[in-house]
């Protein structure tokens, strides 16, 4: 297991001096920021990236994300020239020593919650999720709460969008999914790229918008698509999490070899269709972080894992979800987790 850490670029309040002091950190997870979707990431940029990082004692073998644009999830005439460009990225990464690329291919939003500061009994605040205030939101107005929200779109072009993907449905999502894929894991096979779908966050669709990377058959289905070693997973604990029939430790098992990065977290259920984010511990919520480091140890994952989304802890303000400590005390709690579990449970 190598621990990460997600690095928002040159704006990140959080520095890669300050990154590599978290004790255990290998790596920074980290994109290319200032180019939209669809379009070519320079070879400078992509290195001056790697630069930074092993300018200070890091990393940079972990991508989050190439963005998938709708033209290819939509499949439209756009799209084959699209899924050429994604695959010269992919290729201009492989060369530049990342070896493990995460994605997602949830339609027009990606991941969605209905309040950014909810507050906690301990003075925290995080970010929660609640599926009666999200559906009373109009997306077309701008009111929804996404921390990771692309908001350039104009109103003709998001109606325009969701109207799209109602027609679409979810079967011819998962074609054009296997369009992308039987396209993209060859290239990245032959240059040692480890591919890794995000799941939908949360998993289960909304407005009317078709969500496929949900549970553990769509997941299955998923990895059959194309059956190569290299197409496979980021396991996002708190994501499939927020559903309680997701049994996360038989994922883990489950998927074995197929999991290249662990998106590891917390969250409490606080109801039908609602929860909110806590610290990372076991005891802080409701997901067995302990069962889960246990099973990927049992199964011998030697892929990355990063700390997910932190609270707003001790007055830092920050990007939702991203801040420094939460985060940071989330990476030590984890290193001790397989720390412990390898040393005796093994
Ligand atoms: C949120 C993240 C997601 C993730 C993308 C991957 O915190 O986990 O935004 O980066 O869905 O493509």
């Amino acid at each position: 297991m190598k621990m990460t850490f997600r690095w928002y670029g040159e704006s990140d309040p959080v520095t890669l001096s300050q990154i590599r002091q978290i004790p255990t950190m290998t790596g920074i997870v980290s994109a290319v920021y200032d180019v939209k979707p669809g379009g070519l990431w320079s070879e400078e940029s992509i290195n001056n990236i790697k630069k930074q990082a092993n300018d200070n004692g890091l990393e940079f073998e972990v991508v989050e994300s190439v963005p998938v644009p709708e033209d290819i999830k939509l499949g439209n005439e756009k799209a084959p020239q699209l899924i050429e460009n994604y695959c010269e990225n992919v290729r201009r990464l492989g060369k530049a020593g990342v070896k493990c690329i995460c994605y997602n291919f949830m339609p027009v939003f990606d991941w969605l919650r209905s309040e950014l500061e909810h507050q906690q009994a301990d003075g925290a605040n995080a970010l929660a999720y609640d599926h009666n205030t999200v559906l009373a939101m109009d997306p077309l107005k701008g009111d929804l709460a996404l921390p990771g929200w692309d908001a350039s779109y104009t109103k003709e072009e998001l109606k325009g969008l969701l109207l799209a993907y109602q027609e679409l449905g979810e079967e011819k999502l998962w074609n054009n999914m296997q369009t992308f894929l039987e396209a993209v894991i060859p290239v990245a096979k032959e240059v040692g790229v480890n591919m890794a779908i995000h799941p939908d966050d949360p998993p289960w669709g909304m407005f009317g918008l078709p969500r496929i990377i949900t549970n553990k058959k769509n997941l299955t289905r998923f990895l059959k698509l194309v059956d190569e070693t290299n197409n496979g997973l980021t396991l996002c604990t708190g994501s499939l999490g927020a559903n309680p029939d997701n049994d996360l430790i038989d994922m883990v098992r489950s998927f074995e070899g197929r999991i290249h990065f662990m998106h590891m977290r917390n969250i409490k259920h606080t109801g039908p269709l609602q929860f909110e984010e806590v610290g990372h511990p076991t005891e802080c919520g409701s997901l067995d972080l302990y069962g889960i480091a246990k099973a990927l140890v049992d199964t011998n994952f030697d892929g990355y894992v990063r700390p997910d989304h932190g609270r707003m802890i001790w007055g830092e303000k920050g990007r939702y979800g991203y801040g420094l400590f939460d985060r940071a005390l989330g990476a030590t709690y984890l290193a001790g987790l397989f720390e412990g579990i390898e040393k005796t449970v093994k």
